[in-house]
């Protein structure tokens, strides 16, 4: 670009209450996607509403990042978060397990079925890591991070820590549970975070989504969009 074209561009620039600078993803920066599977995806066991939309947007995103991580929800069968594993009880109500409040979901994202997978549509060829979580059958884990034992890490802070993660920027499903935990853990980990807000869709059960903005806000995450990321050309 020319001087003179540089300077237009700079002097056009409108200067706004709460504008920030555009975003450019480092080499200590990691996108992290979470869930986008075919189980929370329509036609999925737990489809979220417009789920599948936001994969041509991390498509486009994760060609800033150099690191990418994918998480995968991964149930055995009987797992505790699933309401048929507690007689009475059905979907999208709630339960105390010994760790506290546990939300019911119908069955879904098992082991090894197809329903599990990560949608095929995903073009992140670069991803260098899957964090398999919800595993173990008496136990949830929204987190990337930690399980909802709150107890058993996954090991995913050590691993980025090694690999000399400073910033963390997440998207995927669902933004009021899966993404909203791995974000606020990430800062607990002391990560920078953000969350693109149109790379994600929330499930919003009784005012879940509001409820996870306010959360995120009080952790320290930075609530961006697409559009705030230096993306190549
Ligand atoms: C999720 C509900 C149950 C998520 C996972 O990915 O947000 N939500 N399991
Ligand atoms: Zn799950």
């Amino acid at each position: 670009m020319g001087g003179l074209a540089m300077l237009a561009q700079t002097v056009t620039r409108p200067v706004l209450a709460g504008e920030h600078r555009p975003i450019k993803p480092g080499r200590d920066s990691v996108l992290i996607v979470v869930d986008v599977q075919n189980c929370f995806t329509a036609g999925g066991t737990l489809a979220i509403k417009d789920g599948e939309e936001v994969v041509p947007i991390i498509n486009r995103v994760g060609k800033a990042f150099e690191n990418v991580v994918m998480t995968q929800d991964w149930h055995p069968r009987g797992h505790a978060s699933f309401a048929s594993s507690h007689p009475g009880k059905k979907p999208f109500e709630s339960v105390q397990l010994s760790y506290g409040k546990q939300v019911l979901w119908p069955d879904h994202c098992i082991q090894g079925t197809t329903d599990a997978a990560l949608r095929t549509d995903l073009d992140l060829p670069q991803a260098e890591l899957i964090v398999r979580k919800g595993y173990h059958r008496e136990v949830d884990s929204y987190s990337a991070f930690m399980e909802a034992d709150r107890r058993t890490s996954t090991g995913l802070a050590a691993y980025l820590n090694v690999h000399g993660i400073r910033d963390v920027f997440v998207v995927g499903l669902a933004t009021d549970f899966c993404v909203a935990n791995t974000a606020i853990d990430a800062r607990a980990a002391g990560f920078d975070v953000y969350v693109i807000e149109d790379a994600t869709r929330a499930v919003d059960l009784n005012g879940s989504l509001a409820q996870a903005w306010t959360d995120m806000r009080k952790a320290g995450v930075k609530r961006i969009q697409s559009t705030d990321l230096v993306l190549p050309a």
